[in-house]
């Protein structure tokens, strides 16, 4: 049986899409307060700014384009004899646009979720304050993202990967959010042998056995190659 890969994704790998990281110079968390727009305190205390956060990076995103790291992950994916599991911490939906499949597990800026009964469906362009769930009609609609503070999504799933994978990839995160910083832990303990492939060093790059260090769109093509 081919080995099974796990690939774990962050802001890094749609940088060269033209979408901003968020703690790289001028990045997203440099222009808005992690509490004011990513967190449910700071959405309850004022949705409309949250929405506005919201809807600028969904209207950036619904312009981008895959860039050839994307390409390449979709590529590995379809052409790998063993099972390819792409983790991402990106809400952005550049893995789907290349023709890949990925677990989303900080949600995606393409969906809308409601806080009253879980109802999810695809958010319009733009979201406000008071916007009803077309289920339950309350007016508790948001983005469907993970904030600071909630339970990322398929937990589970993402932990049984981790534990029977063969090797395990990190691709332009810089290993700062939690749990998804500790998936390298994880895949070691249970025999995976590890790569992180960034623009630059990260707090975590130690715990990885390989690195590769360079741009996405060209360090990702010439590692799936
Ligand atoms: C949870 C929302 C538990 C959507 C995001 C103290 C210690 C440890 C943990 C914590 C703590 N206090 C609180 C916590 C937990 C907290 C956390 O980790 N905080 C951190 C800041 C300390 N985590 C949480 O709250 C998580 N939930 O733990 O729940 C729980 C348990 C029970 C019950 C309930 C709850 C939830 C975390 C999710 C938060 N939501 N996003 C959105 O707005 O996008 S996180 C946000 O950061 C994005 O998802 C993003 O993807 C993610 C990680 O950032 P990166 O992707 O790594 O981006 P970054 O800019 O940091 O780095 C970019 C990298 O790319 C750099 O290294 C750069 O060099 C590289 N790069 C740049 N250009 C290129 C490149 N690489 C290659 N090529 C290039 N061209």
């Amino acid at each position: 049986m081919a080995d099974k890969i796990v690939i774990l994704t962050g802001a890094g790998i749609s940088a060269e899409s033209g979408l901003g990281t968020f703690r790289d110079e001028g990045g997203l968390w440099s222009q808005h307060r992690i509490e004011d727009v990513a967190t449910p305190e700071g959405f309850a205390r004022d949705p409309a700014l949250v929405h506005r956060f919201y809807n600028a990076r969904r209207a950036q995103a619904s312009e981008a384009q895959p860039n050839p790291a994307h390409h390449a992950l979709a590529r590995l994916q379809a052409e790998w004899p063993g099972d390819v599991v792409i983790v991402t911490q990106n809400v952005d939906g550049l893995h789907e646009a290349a023709g890949a499949r990925a677990i989303h597990m900080h949600g995606i800026l393409a969906g809308a979720l409601c806080g009253c009964c879980d109802h999810r469906w695809p958010a319009p362009p733009e979201m406000a304050p008071g916007m009803p769930c077309p289920a339950c009609g309350q007016p508790t609609a948001r983005p469907d993202v993970v904030w600071f503070g909630e339970m990322p999504y398929h937990m589970d799933d993402i932990e049984e990967h981790l534990q029977t994978c063969d090797l395990f990839a990190s691709i332009g995160t810089s290993g700062q959010v939690y749990p998804a910083a500790g998936f390298v832990q994880e895949a070691r303990l249970y025999g995976a042998a590890t790569i992180e492939l960034n623009l630059a060093g990260t707090d975590i790059g130690a715990a990885f056995e390989d690195r590769r260090t360079g741009p996405a769109s060209r360090i990702v093509p010439a590692w799936v190659e």
